[in-house]
C-alpha cells in the first residue's frame, strides 16, 4: 500500500469531528474556521463512463428525475411518499439533504467508483487505507483543538486500519512511545501532553494499547493508579464524571466500564472513593445500571444524562455499558422499557438515504453506523436472551434493522473520493468519521453473538467475554465480498482476540490494592 511510507497529511479544509472531549476551551476553538491546508487533486473522472457532473453544480434536484442504475430498490431512489405539510427550517435542511444523497444513492455522481449488480460502489480500501496512515503524521496549525483528543486519534487510525485488514500491531512502539507521558502516577491518561486526566482519552488509550498488544503495552497501564483515579470519578447517583471536578454522562459510565472489564480492575471501592462511599455504594459499578435506566427518555431514546435529549451516540454508551455489567438479556430488560427503546431506535434509519440519524427531526451522519448501528446487536442479544448450551449461534428475532439500507448509505454516500470517509456528502472526511463509518460497516457484514463460554474465567464479566461473530449470510447486504472488513467486538470495538489477550493478560497479572 503506498501510503504505508507516506509522510504528509493532506487535509483539505477539514472539518472536525464532534467534541468528544468537549470543555469550554475547545468548544470554542472547533467553532474557529480551519485555515485551509489544500492540496489541490483533480477529481478522478469515475469508472463508469457516466455522464460527468461535478459535485458543485447544482444537479441535485436533477437527479431526483434521472434514472438510477440498475439494481437499486425504488425505496432508496425516491423521496418519502408521506410528507410533513408543515414547512419549517428544519424540514427543508432534511430535503435537501436527501435531494443531495439521491444523487449518490442512484449511482449517478461523478466521483462514485465501479458498481456491484446492485447498484453499490466499491468499498475504496486502499485510498482508506492511505488516508488513515496519513492520519498519523504531522497536522497543520489549524488542528490545535486536536491536541486535546491525541489517543482518540491513535484509536481512530488504527482501529479503521485493522478493519481495512491491516496489522496495528507495527504501532506498537511508536503507541508506546506517543501514549506513556500522557499517563498520571495519580490514575488515567489526558487527551495530550500536560493535560489532566479524561475518561474519554483513557478509554481511547487502553483500546489503542489492546489494538498493538504485547505485555509492553498491557505493563504500560499503571492499572493501580487507574483504579483509584476511577474511585475518584464515581458519583453519589451511581454515574461517573469524565475528570475530576468535571461533568458527569454516560460517555463517563461506558469508559469506566470498559476499562474496569478489560484491564481486569478490582470492584472494590477505592479507599478515598468520597463520593461514592458517603452515597453508601461499595463497588465501583453500584447504582451504575440504575443511573443508566434513569437516562432513557420519554422518546424511548437514551440521553447523556437524566433530563435531556435522548443520542444515538449516548444510546450505545448506555446499552454497551449495560451488557459490559451483565447478560443483556438481564440488564437491558431490568433497566430499559424495550418497546420504547426499539420504537426510537428505528426512527433512527432513514428512507432513502439508509444510513442513521442521532436524534429526532435531525438529519442522517455516517458517523452513527456505529454509535446507532452498534446498538443493535446488543438489542439483538438482549432479545434472543441466554446463548444456548450447545454453543450453537441463535437468532430468534433476525434483522432489527435494513442492512441493505446503511450499505447503501455508506458505500454510495460515506466515501470520499480521495480516501476517508465522511458523515455525508459535501462533508470532508476526518480519521473520526472513517473508523466508525467503517466500524458500522463491519457490524452491518456479521452476526454479533454471545456463547455460553466465555474467555474470561473470572464471573463478573463473562457474558462481555462471550462474544462470537460469523459473516453474514449474502441475502441480507449488497457489499461485495472482497468488501468485508474484519469484525469488531460490540462492546469493546476492537477485535475479539484484541479484547481478550488485555483481559488475559491483566487477570494473570492481578493487581496488589
Ligand atoms: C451531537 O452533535 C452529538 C452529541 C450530543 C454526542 C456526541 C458524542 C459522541 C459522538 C460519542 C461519545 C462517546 C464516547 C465513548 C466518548 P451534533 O448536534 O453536531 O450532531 P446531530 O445533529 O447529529 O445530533
Ligand atoms: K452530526
Ligand atoms: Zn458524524
Amino acid at each position: 500500500i503506498a501510503g504505508r511510507h507516506k509522510r504528509r497529511v493532506r487535509f483539505p479544509a477539514a472539518s472536525l469531528p464532534p467534541a468528544v472531549i468537549s470543555t469550554p476551551a475547545t468548544a470554542q476553538q472547533q467553532q474557529q474556521k480551519r485555515p485551509g491546508n489544500q492540496v489541490p487533486s483533480p477529481a478522478k473522472p469515475g469508472k463508469s463512463g457516466k455522464p460527468s457532473k461535478s459535485e458543485s453544480s447544482n444537479s441535485s434536484t436533477m437527479a431526483t428525475q434521472q434514472e438510477p442504475r440498475p439494481g437499486i430498490p425504488a425505496l432508496f431512489t425516491q423521496p418519502p411518499p408521506i410528507r410533513d405539510p408543515l414547512v419549517t427550517e428544519t424540514v427543508e435542511l432534511q430535503d435537501a439533504t436527501l435531494e443531495r444523497c439521491l444523487e449518490f444513492l442512484k449511482g449517478l455522481h461523478i466521483s462514485q467508483g465501479s458498481f456491484n449488480a446492485s447498484g453499490v460502489p466499491a468499498l475504496q480500501r486502499d485510498p482508506h487505507i492511505t488516508y488513515l496512515y496519513d492520519s498519523l503524521e504531522d497536522y497543520p496549525e489549524g488542528f490545535v483543538a486536536m491536541d486535546a483528543s491525541r489517543p482518540w486519534m491513535v484509536y481512530w487510525a488504527l482501529a479503521g486500519l485493522t478493519l481495512l485488514g491491516e496489522d496495528p500491531t507495527r504501532f506498537r512502539e511508536r503507541v508506546l512511545g506517543t501514549l506513556r507521558p500522557m499517563q498520571h502516577p495519580t490514575g488515567g491518561f489526558g487527551g495530550g501532553h500536560g493535560q489532566i486526566s479524561h475518561l474519554a482519552g483513557s478509554y481511547a488509550a487502553v483500546l489503542a494499547l489492546a489494538l498493538v498488544g504485547g505485555e509492553d503495552a498491557f505493563a504500560l497501564v499503571d492499572r493501580e493508579a487507574m483504579w483509584r483515579w476511577l474511585g475518584r470519578l464515581k458519583q453519589a447517583d451511581g454515574g461517573f464524571s469524565v475528570t475530576e471536578g468535571g461533568e458527569e454522562d454516560v460517555r463517563g459510565a461506558y469508559c469506566a466500564a470498559t476499562i474496569i472489564a478489560l484491564l481486569d480492575l478490582p470492584l472494590t471501592l477505592p479507599h478515598d472513593a468520597k463520593k461514592a462511599r458517603e452515597a453508601g455504594f461499595e463497588t465501583l459499578t453500584d447504582g451504575l445500571a440504575e443511573y443508566l435506566s434513569r437516562c432513557q427518555s420519554f422518546e424511548g431514546g437514551i440521553s447523556g444524562s437524566p433530563g435531556v435529549e435522548a443520542h444515538g451516540a449516548y444510546a450505545f454508551c448506555s446499552l454497551a455499558c449495560l451488557s459490559i455489567l451483565g447478560p443483556p438479556e438481564e440488564t437491558i430488560p431490568r433497566h430499559m422499557n424495550i418497546p420504547l427503546l426499539l420504537s426510537w431506535l428505528s426512527a433512527r434509519q432513514y428512507a432513502p438515504e439508509g444510513g442513521f440519524s442521532g436524534r429526532t427531526n435531525k438529519l442522517v451522519d455516517g458517523c452513527y453506523s456505529h454509535w446507532v448501528g452498534g446498538c443493535w446487536p446488543l438489542l439483538q442479544s438482549a432479545l434472543d436472551g441466554k446463548p444456548l448450551s450447545s454453543g450453537a449461534p441463535t437468532t430468534t428475532v433476525g434483522n432489527l434493522y435494513s442492512r441493505e439500507g446503511l450499505d447503501r448509505y455508506i458505500l454510495s454516500c460515506c466515501q470520499s473520493p480521495r480516501g476517508g470517509l465522511r458523515d455525508k456528502p459535501g462533508k470532508s472526511p476526518d480519521s473520526y468519521h472513517t473508523c466508525y463509518v467503517l466500524t458500522g460497516l463491519s457490524a452491518t457484514q456479521h452476526h454479533h453473538y454471545r456463547t455460553n463460554t466465555s474467555i474470561s474465567s473470572s464471573s463478573e464479566f463473562a457474558s462481555a467475554f462471550s462474544w462470537q461473530s460469523s459473516p453474514m449470510r449474502a441475502v441480507d447486504n449488497v457489499y461485495d465480498k472482497a468488501d468485508r472488513l474484519v469484525a469488531f467486538h460490540p462492546l469493546f470495538v476492537i477485535p475479539h482476540q484484541a479484547a481478550a489477550n488485555m483481559r488475559l493478560w491483566c487477570e494473570s497479572n492481578p493487581i496488589a490494592t
